[in-house]
């Protein structure tokens, strides 16, 4: 079925504003086609009103589309309804119904499926008892079956699920430590949906990559079979990035969604595991909101993300002139320090974020003092590939400053030792930790 799609969505005063249905429906593969909103209270049958059905309906066969998504949510009568007046095959999502499918999509672990598993579940189970309670009114004989088989059916899967959940390990990623072992750094983009992450995701992963070309030694042919095996796994919200010789892997997050539905909160969390164990949070602002909203907004992210370090980076700065930025960024919590303003579209202030997501990495600096050789040639190499190259001088010895994450300085320390064996000379000497 194509992904064309027609938007719908009411609200009962003002004017529906469908930015944020409109940004879910493509984080879900949508590409919206035609859009209808009406101001109207609710119709029982629909939702919206027939009328409005109707012209829904007439759009989906202009356009050939296979899906309407509705921003309001719909009961199970009113899903039934839809599906009733569109052409055969349409499919129906309502507003709680993409979000699972947004989060279907992008949960990365066991603890996340099954997270999203139990909140279709849990929202089946009250839509149940909403349909019984219903048909309860209309019924005064007395029920033999006061839960009803289908309610308890529903009832012994949530069980089933929570059980499941109750037995997971701890989640730890072994693929997640053998990359943080080769000096990849993990940096997260959070923030509401719009906020501008996946624009600014692309953004620094097509600047990186050509400076990543022009990049120091490395043996490309040797190192790519072990670092395609290190990639073979990475999700497409993942890109790799080169900043100033240190590598990142940054990763899109699931965005935070107004009036996030309550049996999806813990499904929301469980696929933010990229935030909470990011090396760093870059927290990405929609800065032309209201003062309001965007207060709120960083207090839910911040509330969410862990306790690493967090970058708030005020997105759409070409919207907003700089006083009102200079405003914006008095009113957001002391501890977070100054939002730098970005705008992704334009590609400005980029350099700004990058210099304040590197001075957040954890690292240690350490001078190698190494003999002349061949070897000593390779271990230069895999300090350029590993960390930054803060200097190197070659003379009787060849004396390397590698800036790095404390582990990857760890293992450098012992290949230097292997170069320096038979030598009177002990390799690192200085080094200054900051993190
Ligand atoms: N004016 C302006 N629009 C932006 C900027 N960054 C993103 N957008 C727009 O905001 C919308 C949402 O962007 P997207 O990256 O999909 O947001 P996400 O939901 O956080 O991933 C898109 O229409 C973008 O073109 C920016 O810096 N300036
Ligand atoms: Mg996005």
């Amino acid at each position: 079925m194509s992904r064309r799609t027609v938007l719908a969505a009411r609200t009962a005063d003002d004017r529906p504003d469908t930015t944020e249905i409109r940004a879910l429906a493509e984080s879900a593969g949508h590409e919206v086609v035609a859009e209808h909103t009406q101001t109207r209270a609710a119709d029982a049958t629909f939702n919206l009103g027939r009328g409005k059905v109707e012209q829904v309906a007439e759009s989906v066969r202009d356009h050939d589309a296979g899906y309407v998504v509705v921003d309001n949510e719909l009961t199970p009568s009113q899903f039934f309804a839809w599906t009733d007046r569109l052409p055969d095959g349409v499919e129906v999502r309502d507003r709680f119904r993409l979000v699972l499918d947004i989060f279907e999509a992008r949960a990365s672990t066991r603890r996340a499926t099954l997270q999203v598993e139990l909140a279709r579940l849990q929202h089946e189970l009250h839509r149940r008892r909403e349909v019984q309670s219903h048909d309860d009114e209309y019924n005064w004989f007395p029920t033999h079956d006061p839960e009803g088989e289908w309610i308890r059916e529903v009832k012994l899967r949530i069980d089933r699920v929570q059980n499941r959940l109750k037995e997971l390990p701890e989640e730890g990623d072994g693929n997640r430590e053998r990359r943080h072992d080769a000096g990849f750094d993990f940096v997260a983009l959070a923030g509401y949906t719009n906020a501008g992450k996946s624009t600014l995701l692309h953004r620094l992963a097509d600047e990186l990559s050509l400076e990543d070309l022009g990049a120091g030694p490395n043996d490309l042919a040797e190192t790519a079979t072990v670092e395609d095996r290190l990639f073979e796994t990475l999700d497409t919200t993942t890109r790799r990035c080169t900043v100033d010789g240190r590598r990142l892997l940054v990763s899109d997050t699931v965005g935070f969604i107004r009036d996030l539905p309550h049996d999806l909160v813990e499904a929301f969390r469980s696929t933010l595991v990229e935030a909470r164990e990011a090396d760093v949070v870059v927290l990405v602002v929609d800065a032309s909101k209201p003062v309001d909203a965007l207060c709120e907004r960083v207090t839910t992210v911040l509330d969410e993300v862990g306790d690493g370090p967090v970058v708030p980076a005020f997105n759409k700065a070409d919207c907003v002139d700089e006083d009102e930025l200079r405003r914006k960024s008095a009113v957001l919590p002391d501890d977070l320090g100054e939002p730098v303003p970005i705008s992704a579209t334009e590609g400005t202030g980029l350099k700004d974020l990058q210099t304040r997501v590197l001075a957040e990495l954890p690292a240690t600096t350490e001078t190698f003092e190494l003999p002349q050789g061949d070897d000593t040639m390779g271990f230069v190499a895999w300090c350029h590939d590993h960390g930054t190259v803060e200097a190197v001088e070659y003379g009787e010895h060849v004396r390397l400053q590698l800036r790095a994450r404390p582990t990857v300085v760890e293992q450098a320390h012992a290949r230097a030792a292997t170069l320096t064996e038979g030598t009177t000379d002990t390799a690192g000497s200085s080094s200054d930790s900051s993190a």
